[in-house]
């Protein structure tokens, strides 16, 4: 057993750092290389702090961002924005969207993206062209609006793609629905609560049917949390009733941690907004439901790959200061997730309300860099009479921090990918305020991955294989 404050000695950071409340800055890179590439900004009165979803799209990239009010009377709306940071297309909507916009289908030709619209029951599924962003469905009915991302897949392998998504309110179910009309297909709603999660799909017991995986938010009548396998027609296969913390609100994710061939289910249970006072920790189910083990992290969100080249996966991620929230440590934590122990951690000067990391080549170094956000944002979760805030963090596969960037308002989840097609890695972060930034590396970079915390473009929870 470890002790998590023996980490807070590390003396990185003996400089104070200073905080620009003007344009982003970059405070330290130690990377050669990076360099701003463009800033796209949102209309006036429009924000984001979301994450952003990245395709090819007639045969360029097309970057999708949904945009939020920041100000009553204003509408919201999804923008889609090229490489070069010019908007493509745009919609707009009364009321909120949710947070993620996705990307679908397999077919280049026939891509499209789906949102969530509107709040409460008049919440709604929009499916658009992802073209011009032009409706194909839009579903409404639904009780409560739907906070996760989607998933596509042809889920009982007959050719046809399928869409999986959760809904939330008082009536939370997980559903599958037809793709390309809306129609739903089945739905599971035993004690469902998802808030922000995102599902995980494969055959995790090699069975020859795909596995749907999803985490609850104390969604069981004695307020624990569950992790809930169904099989492809969503029937239960196995739920542990058993999970202290909020597991419903962070992605699940399935990798072969042990070489067995086999692959486990990863989750982060956390302590939302300081319900309990626990540690959030990392949760290890084998296909069955048997844990391997339930380890200290502090987090709220892990990225899963082999970040040096050892040939075991590590899971890197920020500590949490507000959802997922141990509220004294300001670390950066990498696990081996062969055992659950830690291989390093790194002081950093702050944390709050941490993002899904993104772990790609981004340096000069041998193995693979992590970015990861964290912010204080001017709206949800704000600390009263503190100013907003937000940094961006990059770490080498061995813990070095070797890219820190400050924000004046919060930093959204990171998204990193080739999107100018010339074989180098781009990375973006979208900020509250209305900002996509985006940077350009030396990092040699296939341009077909567009790497995500859940597991590339299809977000099927796939990671580290
Ligand atoms: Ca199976
Ligand atoms: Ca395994
Ligand atoms: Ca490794
Ligand atoms: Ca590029």
């Amino acid at each position: 057993m470890y002790c998590i404050s023996q980490t807070h000695g590390n003396s990185d950071w003996a400089d104070p750092i200073k905080i620009s409340l003007a344009a982003p800055y970059t405070v330290m890179s130690m990377i050669e290389g990076i360099s701003s590439l463009w800033t796209f900004r949102f209309p006036r009165g429009i924000g984001t702090h979301y994450s952003l979803a990245c395709s090819r799209v007639n045969g360029e990239a097309l970057i999708a961002g949904p945009g939020q009010p920041l100000h009553a009377g204003t509408k919201s709306g999804v923008f889609a924005i090229d490489s070069g940071g010019h908007l493509v297309s745009r919609t707009y909507h009364d009321g909120p969207l949710s947070p993620f916009v996705a990307f679908l289908g397999k077919d280049e030709e026939g891509r499209l993206l789906a949102h969530w619209s509107g709040e409460g029951p008049g919440a709604r599924i929009n499916v658009l062209s992802a073209n011009h962003l032009q409706p194909v469905w839009i579903r409404d009915g639904f009780p409560w609006t739907g906070n996760g991302d989607f998933i596509d897949c042809d889920i009982e392998g007959d050719g046809r793609e399928e869409l999986l998504f959760s809904v939330g309110g008082l009536h939370h179910h997980v559903v599958c629905a037809d793709l390309k009309t809306g129609e739903e297909i089945w739905r599971y709603d035993d004690r469902v609560t998802i808030c922000w999660g995102r599902l995980a799909i494969a055959d995790i017991d090699l069975d020859g049917d795909l596995e749907v995986v999803f985490g609850t938010e104390y969604g069981n009548p004695d307020g624990t949390s569950s992790i809930v396998v169904l099989s492809s027609d969503g029937g239960l296969k196995w739920r542990d009733d058993s999970i202290p913390g909020d597991a419903g609100s962070t992605p699940t994710m399935l990798a072969d941690v042990n070489g067995d061939g086999l692959l486990e289910i990863l989750k982060v249970e956390i302590d939302l907004c300081g319900r309990d006072g626990h540690t959030s920790s990392v949760l290890c189910l084998d296909a069955h439901g048997s844990r391997l083990y339930s380890t200290p992290f502090g987090g709220s969100s892990i990225a899963i790959a082999d970040v040096d080249g050892d040939g075991s996966l590590e899971g890197v991620g920020l500590t949490s200061g507000r959802d997922g929230g141990n509220h004294v440590l300001s670390e950066m934590v990498c696990l081996d997730l062969s055992t659950g122990k830690r291989k390093w951690t790194r002081a950093v000067p702050r944390v709050y309300l941490s993002g899904d990391p993104v772990i790609a080549s981004m340096g000069d170094d041998e193995g693979l860099d992590t970015l990861v956000t964290t912010g204080m944002p001017s709206g949800y979760g704000r600390i009263p009479g503190k100013e907003p805030w937000g940094s961006a963090y990059m770490f080498s596969p061995s813990g070095k921090l070797v890219w820190h960037q400050e924000f004046p308002d919060w930093a959204g989840d990171p998204l990193a990918c080739d999107i100018d097609s010339d074989g180098f890695l781009e990375f973006m972060i979208p900020s509250y305020e209305g900002r996509i930034c985006a940077w350009k590396t030396r990092a040699a970079c296939s341009c077909d991955e567009f790497p995500k915390v859940n597991g590339g473009p299809a977000r099927t929870g796939l990671v580290g294989s």
